[in-house]
């Protein structure tokens, strides 16, 4: 039996992990049966077992498996299909997963931070707002004022997916692929956060996010 640890906010239903969201997407795609343990920011205890604090974590019988990359090499490895993650290709797979790491989340984070704090119960807010202003040097407060600002680094990070998005028809090519994976559970995650859309309905990048949750019948 394969548990997954998956971050929650206040209600069991606002699962807003991106890294998590590869790994539920990955596992729906090999066909995978799992179980979902709920865990707030907080709940560090349900994590011991794994001896780190961070989600997504995988138990997949007696293996304890930590950080969504590892356990994506895990699934890969011990159920390769019916949808193999690590094909050889010209997609320069490690570097789709540092750029989404690096750029794409942090300017994702900007624009969603606010909007976490404010699903969060009170002790798991107290935790987010400390961490997170610590990170970034202001108040949560300052951040949700700059949102156009925000949106502007948003727009020119993603620039690059929306003209490759407007040649092709995934980012992997012809199919979609690990890299496509990736990018959406980016954009899952604020799905679940934002109160308002990031990209206008004619641009590249919307309309292959929903042609992707249409053929991967994404319900999460
Ligand atoms: N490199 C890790 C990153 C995991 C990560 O940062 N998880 C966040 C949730 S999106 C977390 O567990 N945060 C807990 C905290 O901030 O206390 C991976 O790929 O799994």
């Amino acid at each position: 039996m394969r548990t997954l640890y998956d971050l929650t906010a206040a209600s069991d239903t606002d699962r807003f992990s991106p890294y998590c969201f590869r790994v539920k997407l990955a596992m729906q795609l090999k066909n995978l049966d799992y179980q979902s343990e709920l865990v707030r920011f907080t709940e560090k205890d349900k994590l011991a077992f794994s001896g780190q604090t961070l989600v997504p974590v995988l138990r997949d019988g007696d293996l304890v498996i930590c950080d969504s990359w590892k356990i994506l090499q895990h699934l890969d490895k011990h159920y390769p299909q019916p949808f193999p993650l690590f094909v050889a290709s010209t997609t320069p797979l490690n570097f789709f997963r540092h750029w989404c790491d690096k750029s794409l989340h942090v300017a994702l984070f900007r624009l969603a931070a606010p909007y976490v704090h404010a699903k969060l119960g009170e002790v798991d807010q107290a935790y987010y707002r400390e961490t997170r202003e610590k990170r970034i040097g202001k108040s949560l407060e300052a951040l949700a004022g700059e949102r156009e600002q925000h949106m502007a680094t948003l727009n020119f990070a993603t620039e690059p997916l929306r003209v490759t998005l407007a040649e092709q028809s995934y980012l992997t090519g012809a199919t979609p692929g690990l890299a496509d994976l990736l990018v959406l559970s980016a954009f899952l995650w604020t799905d679940v956060v934002l109160p308002f859309q990031i990209f206008a309905a004619d641009d590249p990048i919307k309309r292959w996010s929903e042609k992707l949750r249409r053929e991967w019948q994404i319900a999460m």
